[in-house]
């Protein structure tokens, strides 16, 4: 990151054609600096405040801007802070920007705002995720768990289970360092019970976190079958539109087509398919093994087979995995038929499709959020990390090791713990992190 002393400027709407856009401007002394740009430079400025004024560029007039001053450290960064609001036409934006560089601020980093609020403490790492997460939500699962974050749910769990095991860390210390008192000798059994229940609550956190992968980047529903059993017709009826070619063709599909809707309030890829067949046709096999690896790569498998013809043999194959369900498609057709299936569906009338919107929510959001923040992956690595201390430092202890070696173990779990919520992470993770917001967050 660069230094986080220079006064740092960029534009915190989109770029394009706007009535309004807005540009911050961050770091101490950046009133002073903005006062170069206003007609009446000497007038009071009082924080939180909203006032109007010509932005100049030297005698010329940019526009006229509305400007709040938030000083330092009751700003998002946690320094001196102006919003400046311009009419949104990218070329004022630009010469707005360009007057407060000439001036002495540098055009900010990716994330670099929001980096800046982490360093100054106005929030931790879980929340200024939550930030990043929060803009990037696309469905309304993974909006609420961005805000459950943002407002320092996952920090909580956290900070809970560092200070159980500081306080156990701090145990072993005192054993430590007065060996021969009894007044610190330490319960193991209490002890072990204890670090079992904390590993237990982290792993919890884990898997909350795993499964809840679903909520930010998607559940995956690949939609297979034989040819001709209506599976474009599903994917077009599941997204409300017209997305792919159905035909009464068998073989009408080949190439793999994705596209994503909102299901129960999830964000769901759902994937058309080709047919699964014997061909002797070479590009049609090509479509086949696409299928093929999607079906590998999903969430959950839609088998859809015809109902009125045969239930294709080649299905077994995928059979023994429990992401499957078996659908009966064209069912106005054969209402009468004693085909075995999960679901009996007419994905032309729209037979069963509420349910089946039902089956895919509910799998691909198993459980409520309700009950705590799903962890991102960086997050479940340093969970990860700290439960596997946790265990050895158990094994040491049932096998009455050394108790150094015991409060080493604990640290080190304590210590990745701590790299959730920010502390101790390394530069080059930190910058990792906010390189992926966007400019002007
Ligand atoms: N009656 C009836 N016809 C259906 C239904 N679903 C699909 N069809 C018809 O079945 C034919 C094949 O539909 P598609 O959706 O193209 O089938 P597909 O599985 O994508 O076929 P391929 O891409 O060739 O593998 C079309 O003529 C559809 O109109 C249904 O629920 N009821
Ligand atoms: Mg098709």
């Amino acid at each position: 990151m660069l230094d986080k002393n220079d006064i740092i400027a960029a534009q915190a709407t989109p770029p394009g054609e706007s009535a309004l856009s807005v540009i911050r401007l961050s770091g101490d002394g950046c009133l002073s600096l903005f006062r170069n740009c206003m007609v009446n430079n000497n007038n009071k400025i009082t924080p939180r405040r909203v006032y109007l004024t010509d932005f100049i560029a030297g005698s010329e007039i940019i526009d006229q801007v509305i400007f709040v001053f938030f000083s330092n450290p009751e700003s998002y960064t946690g320094e001196d802070l102006i919003e400046i609001s311009c009419h949104g036409g990218q070329y004022i934006v630009k010469r707005i920007i360009s007057e407060l560089c000439t001036l002495g601020a540098r055009p900010a980093e990716p994330g670099e705002f929001t980096f800046r609020a982490f360093l100054n403490g106005k929030m931790d790492l879980t929340e200024a995720e939550a930030v990043a997460d929060l803009i990037a939500s696309d469905s309304e699962k993974a909006r609420l768990n961005a805000l459950m974050q943002l407002n320092g749910g996952l920090k909580k769990d956290i900070q809970d289970f560092r200070s159980v095991l500081l306080n156990l860390i701090a145990e072993l210390e005192a054993e430590l360092e007065f060996p021969d008192e009894e007044f610190v000798e330490i319960d193991y059994e209490r002890f072990t019970d204890e670090l079992s229940d904390i590993s237990d609550r982290i792993r919890k956190v884990i898997e909350r976190g795993k499964k809840g992968r679903a909520v930010r980047e998607g559940f995956r529903v690949t939609i297979a079958g034989p040819p001709n059993s209506g599976k474009s017709t599903l994917l077009n009826a599941l997204l409300g539109e017209d997305r792919a070619i159905v035909h009464e063709t068998a073989g009408t599909t080949r190439d793999v087509i994705r596209e994503y809707t909102e299901i129960g309030g999830v964000k769901v890829w759902l994937t058309d398919t080709a047919g699964l067949r014997q061909s002797g046709d070479e590009i049609e096999n090509e479509g086949i093994r696409r299928a093929e690896s999607e079906i590998e790569a999903s969430d959950l498998i839609l088998y859809i087979f015809d109902l009125c013809g045969e239930f294709a043999a080649e299905a077994v194959k995928y059979f023994v995995s429990e992401r499957l369900m078996i659908i009966g498609n064209k069912v106005d057709l054969c209402e009468d038929s004693d085909c075995e299936c999960d679901l009996k569906i007419s994905a032309k009338r729209g037979d069963n499709l509420e349910e089946l919107r039902e089956i895919i929510a509910k799998r691909a959001f198993s459980g409520s959020i309700e009950g705590g923040v799903i962890a991102n992956e960086r997050h479940i690595r340093s969970l990860k990390e700290s439960v596997d201390a946790i265990e050895r430092a158990m094994s040491i202890v049932n096998a009455k090791g050394e108790t150094e070696l015991t409060a080493f173990e604990l640290r080190d779990s304590a210590k990745a713990l701590g790299e959730v919520i920010g502390e101790g992470v390394t530069e080059e993770v930190l910058e990792n992190i906010f390189s992926r917001f966007c400019v002007g967050k």
